[in-house]
């Protein structure tokens, strides 16, 4: 047999509102300029890069209680649901540059909406799980999986360009890694429904080797859902990639930020990917950005079978053939 070549869907998401500082809407043409879709080629991926989402311009968008952009949020995150359903219908897995982490709103109900059910995986430092009502700073990237899970809906409030979006994930199907900076009502809520969750504390006591099989078995135990895998380049510890809006100390090394993706690379379930939370303007230095969009790209090579063992050219038999 022969490696099938993997179908790639890049889609760039510029935008920025979901949180107070500027330039995280630079992160997709950096993310491009730094190689990613050579380098995807080069490893055998056969891509289509689907450009940038044009967003509306949101002019008047009052918060609604501390809830802010909330209009251009919602609008923006509608527009690239579109957008991720279209790559998926092209059989392709989609690979969603951010932008700010709000916009997994967009992609992971995309995704969903074209695949039916999902399972989540979230590599953050944040759980991103406030309500608009249980959050303190009111900045949406700190909110997206509120909306999408099932089992919130009743907390969840009326707001302007946000009745198109379906709850789409269950809490039984989301597993979190690299957690280390929660707000109170978030632990209650993981808590309150269950969620599977590898703090730092988890990777420092397991090994991101444990963390990764218990995440893979979790997930396959029941019906194999298509995985979406949402992936805030905060969860890397900000040494590693210090250009991103809300740093977190103690966070992945690159090389467990790197694992987490290998391994669920080799499940053969990914089908949507996110790369949010780059930040050219976080970072002290011309070097700081650099090793931050670089570690982002390694990531998303890995997702695609990158082996830091090595890989050879599509078309020959593959290391698992016998
Ligand atoms: B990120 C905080 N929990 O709700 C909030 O970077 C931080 O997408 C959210 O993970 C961080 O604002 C959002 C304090
Ligand atoms: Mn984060
Ligand atoms: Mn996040
Ligand atoms: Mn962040």
């Amino acid at each position: 047999a022969l490696r099938p070549r993997a179908a790639v869907g890049v889609v760039g998401a510029p935008f920025s509102r979901g949180q107070p500082r500027g330039g995280v809407e630079g992160g997709p043409d950096l993310i491009r300029a730094a190689g990613l879709l050579d380098r995807l080629n080069q490893q055998g991926c056969e891509v289509k890069d689907y450009g940038n989402v044009a967003f509306e311009d949101v002019v008047v968008d009052e918060p609604i209680g501390r809830v802010k952009c909330v209009r251009a949020v919602g609008g923006a995150n509608q527009r690239l649901s579109e957008v991720v359903q279209a790559v998926k219908r092209d059989g392709r897995t989609s690979v969603m540059l951010g932008g700010d982490h709000s916009l997994a709103i967009g992609s992971v109900h995309g995704h969903a909406a074209a695949v039916g059910g999902v399972a989540v995986v979230w590599v953050d430092a944040h759980a991103d799980v406030n309500t608009p009502l249980s959050s303190h700073t009111g900045n949406l990237h700190g909110q997206p999986m509120s909306f999408l899970l099932h089992e919130l809906q009743h907390e969840i409030p009326v707001l302007p360009n946000f009745s198109w979006i379906k709850p789409c994930v269950w809490a039984k199907d989301l597993v979190y890694v690299g957690l280390r900076d929660l707000d109170p009502a978030e632990h209650y809520i993981l808590k309150l429904l269950g969620v599977k969750v590898f703090s730092m504390t988890d990777v420092d006591h397991l090994g991101v080797a444990r963390v990764m099989e218990e995440t893979c078995e979790y997930l396959c135990a029941r019906v194999k859902k298509p995985i979406h895998l949402s992936y805030d380049i905060d969860a890397i510890d900000p040494s590693v990639a210090p250009a991103t809006g809300t740093p977190v100390v103690g966070g992945l090394t690159y090389r467990e930020g790197v694992y987490i993706a290998e391994q669920l690379s080799q499940t053969g379930l990914l089908s949507a990917v996110d790369l949010v939370e780059v930040n050219p303007l976080r970072g002290q230095t011309e070097k700081e950005v650099q090793a931050t969009v670089g570690t982002a790209v390694d990531l998303l090579l890995a997702c695609f079978g990158r082996l830091r063992s090595g890989n050879h050219p599509p078309g020959l038999p593959s290391e698992t053939d016998k």
